[in-house]
């Protein structure tokens, strides 16, 4: 089977979005959460694939070793919302998890999250990311992953992201829609990528204490360790290396996992418009990123 033409973005109550994202639109807001269910929700890029991982292990890495060993982690951790050639509905997937507690990945904006996990009030982890690093790096896997839109070249992408008009909508609305959430959600734990990059055993203690879970120093040193960079790279069963409509070629899942990388694509004039811009966009908002750390 060949991969299909690159999808088309359209309007889906006001937000971007693709057919690999709302085919399968009433099973997902139908999705029966359960409360000891763990939502990891973020603006694509932002570290998911990262929080997946030292969740899982977290919870799973003494006691279902040979499943992370054999199941890839986008079947251990279904993405909620997808239905695309090549790739198990996340739906599906989520729907047959043998795990306990389940771990779900979404991307959707907050107004879109299925109303069953917060009737279950099932915790949520978000991760959000600045907004530099995560245009450059949805940019590079636009040209890889065969099932977004074409990206076309990094000039018009920059400003379209500026637009909002990505996949899964602006990330201005993404990050503060879930910001303002998390003031009046308890069960809602907000972490941002730069602060798991500047120290990644505090955001895993405060992980714990946000899941009441109590690992030992050396089972925490086991997450650390596993959960670098250069070991998750060459991990397979955690670089995404088996997904079919990823081309590594273009481009590696795990391409660089820096903050900053931002400044060897923004030129001086654009970082000057999209500086402004954000100025505007983000006023309203108490949300502060780092864009160096
Ligand atoms: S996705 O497709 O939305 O689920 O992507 P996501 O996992 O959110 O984001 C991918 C970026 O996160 C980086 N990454 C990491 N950085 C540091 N350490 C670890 N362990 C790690 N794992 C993933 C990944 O490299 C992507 O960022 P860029 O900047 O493109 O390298």
């Amino acid at each position: 089977m060949e991969v299909p033409p690159r999808p088309e973005l359209f309007d889906f109550h006001g937000v971007s979005m693709t057919k690999y994202f709302t085919g399968n639109w009433e099973n997902v807001q139908n999705f029966k959460a359960r409360p000891d269910d763990i939502l990891i929700a973020t603006y694509p890029k932002a570290g998911t694939t990262w929080v997946s991982y030292i969740l899982d292990l977290m919870y799973f890495g003494q006691t279902l070793p040979e499943r992370q060993a054999t199941v890839p982690l986008n079947e251990r951790v279904p993405f909620l919302e997808i239905t695309a050639p090549f790739v198990k509905s996340g739906k599906e997937l989520a729907d047959t998890l043998p795990t306990s507690p389940r771990l779900i990945k979404t991307h959707l904006p907050v107004q879109f999250v299925p109303k069953s996990f917060w009737e279950q009030n099932s915790r949520i982890v978000y991760v959000a990311r600045n907004a530099k690093d995560e245009a450059v790096s949805f940019f590079h896997f636009d040209r890889m992953n065969k099932i977004e839109p074409e990206p076309g070249d990094w000039s018009s992408y920059l400003q379209r992201f500026m637009e909002g008009k990505m996949v899964f909508g602006s990330w201005y609305d993404h990050v503060t829609g879930w910001w303002e959430k998390k003031q009046s959600h308890s069960k809602l734990h907000y972490m941002l990528y730069e602060d798991l990059a500047e120290d990644t055993g505090r955001e895993i203690d405060r992980l714990c204490s946000f899941l009441g879970l109590s690992l030992s120093a050396d089972e925490k040193d086991r997450v650390r360790e596993k959960v670098h960079f250069d070991k998750m790279k060459n991990d397979h069963m955690n670089n995404f290396s088996s997904v079919k409509i990823m081309d590594f070629k273009i481009s590696p899942f795990m391409r660089k996992g820096k903050v900053g990388d931002w400044k060897n694509h923004f030129t001086v004039a654009q970082n000057e418009q999209f500086d402004e811009h954000y100025k505007k966009k983000m006023m309203k908002s108490t949300l502060q990123f780092r864009t160096e750390i």
